[in-house]
């Protein structure tokens, strides 16, 4: 795809979206749940392949060493709302799915869910970063992958993303509006990307609890080794190597995996700047994120 392709931001019910992610909108919508399927929801760059390639692993890694060895990751776990000419739309992935449970992803608000996975009362696992970090490897990603509006120079994304004029939204209401659902929706477990870096088993016993899944300590042990970044870099089936439209050469997608790349990007104006904003924006005492660990 020519890079002159690469798609405009356009306010959608007061997020700004794609027309990749709004083209098949009415389909997606009806998309029909199963009770026991798994909902794996972020922002962008928040950890959606990392959570991914755990819950597929605690599912399936037993069983079926092949689906590890040959299917990437983006068609195991299939990300429902995408809709790019050419490849596979996600609903339809989704609907092929032969596995119980099923593991989709979203990267939508929480107001743009379909009801069905309400109704349905299925699992939710979201995961969120924080700030400073996530905007970070968006800026990144927006660079490399074709399928993204251009990222342009730092200077202008940051500020871009201050203003939650971003593909899915402002970081902000994403993060706050999934936070809130938690009020009301027990199934929904909020987990952390600093807390995953920290202390990788941990969180996966956290997550074992949530899905009902027993495991021994021991396979926590191994899960956690199997997926620490320097493993899921050089995996083909979980680094997108295979995706195309995604230029590694540019930045690859596993880029650094750490908590703290921000002090990196952000100069000292900017960093004040956002924290004053910031504060402005964050103002749920429940809701903390590190920016370093
Ligand atoms: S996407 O495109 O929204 O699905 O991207 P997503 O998977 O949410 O986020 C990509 C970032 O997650 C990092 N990542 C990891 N960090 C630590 N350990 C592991 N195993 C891991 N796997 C993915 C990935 O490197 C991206 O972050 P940055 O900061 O850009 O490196």
């Amino acid at each position: 795809m020519d890079s002159t392709l690469r798609p405009e931001l356009f306010d959608f019910h007061g997020v700004m979206m794609t027309h990749f992610f709004t083209d098949n909108w009415n389909n997606y919508q009806n998309f029909q749940a199963r009770p026991d399927d798994i909902l794996i929801a972020t922002y962008p760059k928040a950890g959606t392949t990392w959570v991914s390639y755990i819950l597929d692993l605690l599912y399936f890694g037993q069983t079926s060493t092949d689906r590890n060895k040959s299917i990437p990751i983006y068609e195991r776990v299939p990300f429902l709302e995408i809709d790019i000419p050419g490849l596979d739309k996600g609903k339809d992935l989704a609907d092929n799915l032969t596995t119980s449970p099923r593991l989709i992803k979203t990267h939508l608000p929480v107001q743009f869910v379909p009801k069905s996975f309400w109704e349905q009362n299925c699992r939710i696992v979201y995961v969120a970063r924080n700030a400073k970090d996530n905007m970070v490897s968006f800026y990144h990603f927006d660079r490399m992958s074709k399928l993204q509006p251009e990222s342009g120079e730092w200077s202008s994304f940051f500020q871009r993303f201050l203003d939650g004029k971003m593909l899915f939204g402002s970081w902000y209401d994403h993060v706050n509006g999934w936070w809130k659902k938690k009020e009301t929706y027990s199934k929904l477990h909020y987990m952390f990307y600093e807390d995953l870096v920290e202390n990788t088993g941990g969180e996966i016993a956290k997550l074992c609890s949530f899905l009902g899944k027993s495991a021994s300590t021991g396979e926590i042990e191994t899960l956690s080794g199997s997926v620490q970044f320097d493993n899921m870099k050089k995996d083909k089936m979980a680094n997108y190597s295979t995706f195309p439209e995604m230029d590694a050469k540019i930045s690859p997608f596993m880029r650094k995996g750490k908590v703290g790349d921000w002090k990196n990007h952000f100069t000292v104006a900017q960093n004040k700047a956002f924290d004053e904003d910031y504060k402005k924006k964050m103002t749920d005492p429940t809701l903390q994120f590190r920016t370093e660990i």
